[in-house]
This record gives C-alpha cells, sequence and structure tokens, in this order.
C-alpha cells in the first residue's frame, strides 16, 4: 500500500468558491495528468509551467534527494511566475540495485533516454534476480511554495516488485513493468488514472499535502 507523510503546513485553505491558480513545474505530461485528476483540491487550478511559457526549461536537478530536486523545481517557477508552485520529483527505488536508479529514474539509460529505453536497461539489470528479489517502490516528494514564499512539502511512496517484461498501457515510465503489491496481477500502467492515484506514491504525496494545508 502507499505510504504518505508530510512537513509544514504553511498555506491557507481556501474559502467555499475560491479558485487557486498553481504553476506545476513539469514537463512530464503523465505527473500533471494524474496531478489533475485527483479530488482533493477543489478549487485549485493546475497549469503547467510550459502552458504559461511554452517550453519550461526545467532548472538543472542536481539534488541529492527527490526533496532537494523538487524544491530546486518549485523555487525556479516560484521566481519565474510569481505565484504558488508546485513540483513533484520522484522514482523507482530496486532493492536488488541498491535503490538505483532513484533520483536519476528518467535517465537511468542516459541524459536524454526515453521510457522504452529505461525499461529495458532495468529489465536487463534484473535478468538474474528472481522474482521474490525484485522488490521496489516507488517515491515521490512535492514541494508547494504558497503565494507568501513559504513551503509546504509532502512525500508518499508505493511498494510494488518489478515484472519480467511490459505489461499495459495507462500511465508513464515504469509504470508497465511496476507490480504494485496492492493491485496483485495488474501493472501500474493497467490502472485507470483514478486506481493508480488511489494506491500510487504520487497520490499518497498529493493526500498528504493537502492534510497538511488543511491542518496548518
Ligand atoms: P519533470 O522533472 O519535468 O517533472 P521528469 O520525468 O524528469 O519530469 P523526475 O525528474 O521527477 O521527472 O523523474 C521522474 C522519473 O521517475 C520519471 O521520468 C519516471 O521514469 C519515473 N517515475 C516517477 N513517477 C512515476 C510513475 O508514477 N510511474 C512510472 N514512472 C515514474
Amino acid at each position: 500500500m502507499a505510504s504518505e507523510h508530510a512537513g509544514t503546513a504553511s498555506d491557507p485553505v481556501l474559502e467555499p468558491g475560491e479558485t487557486m491558480t498553481v504553476v506545476v513545474a513539469t514537463n512530464n505530461r503523465g505527473k500533471l495528468t494524474e496531478i489533475r485528476a485527483t479530488l482533493d483540491f477543489t478549487g485549485w487550478r493546475f497549469v503547467a509551467a510550459g502552458e504559461l511559457d511554452g517550453e519550461w526549461p526545467s532548472p538543472e536537478e542536481d539534488g541529492e534527494t527527490f526533496e532537494d530536486n523538487a524544491r530546486i523545481k518549485a523555487r525556479a517557477a516560484f521566481e519565474r511566475f510569481g505565484m504558488p508552485a508546485l513540483a513533484d520529483d520522484s522514482g523507482l527505488e530496486v532493492d536488488a540495485l541498491d535503490g538505483a536508479p532513484g533520483v536519476y529514474s528518467s535517465r537511468f539509460a542516459g541524459p536524454c533516454a526515453t521510457d522504452a529505453e529505461n525499461n529495458s536497461r532495468l529489465l536487463l539489470a534484473l535478468a538474474d534476480v528472481p522474482a521474490e528479489q525484485r522488490t521496489a517502490r516507488f517515491r515521490c516528494t512535492m514541494v508547494l511554495i504558497g503565494q507568501d514564499g513559504r513551503e509546504t512539502v509532502a512525500s508518499g511512496s508505493c511498494e510494488g516488485s518489478i515484472g519480467y517484461a511490459a505489461a499495459g498501457e495507462g500511465g508513464f515510465g515504469y509504470d508497465p513493468l511496476f507490480r504494485p503489491d496492492a493491485t496483485p496481477g495488474r501493472t501500474m500502467a493497467e490502472l485507470e488514472v483514478a486506481e493508480k492515484n488511489a494506491i500510487s506514491h504520487r497520490g499518497a504525496a498529493l493526500r498528504a499535502l493537502r492534510e497538511a494545508l488543511a491542518s496548518g
């Protein structure tokens, strides 16, 4: 199952009928779809940085943790657009690979690797690893910077294992290879967006973020 925790809350909760526009500092359409599909953010409008500024020149993600990198992206968008900004940094940790690819998940097969190339590299790296040792988890950390510049940080994870072949057309990234413990017999790519959000690292982080804002 997904697990979640949140850092310090900083932003006010919206009054009924109010709308808040939040720029999402991502070029990843899959992330944006999942963030927009979450039902926990009534009154929030999520706009991709690229929708405000053509190609969003994502800053260099040279942090050592998901939180470092989420903060780098959120700060860059907050400073560029002067409005509340949300960033998601996420990745896959494979136990048999000592936690790799981790923060390097999007570039596991090289700097401009496609999802298909990353998945091939992962299958190759695990070629000799038996089923019971193919445990893994997705992690996601969200950093939200409010209009006043203060941060709220929230994280989530999702336990599962890596299969032997891709299955499913949904989601993005490693979803066709990732078999969540919560959905036996199906990969993450075989779930509808709402099903994925209900069990995923990103869904968990979004719920934790919402709770942190509501209790702050
Ligand atoms: P932005 O930085 O523009 O948001 P990105 O794809 O480069 O997009 P990250 O640096 O956070 O984002 O890298 C996340 C990578 O981890 C992503 O490209 C996938 O390879 C993997 N990943 C994260 N969440 C995933 C998910 O829900 N399903 C499958 N793969 C995921």
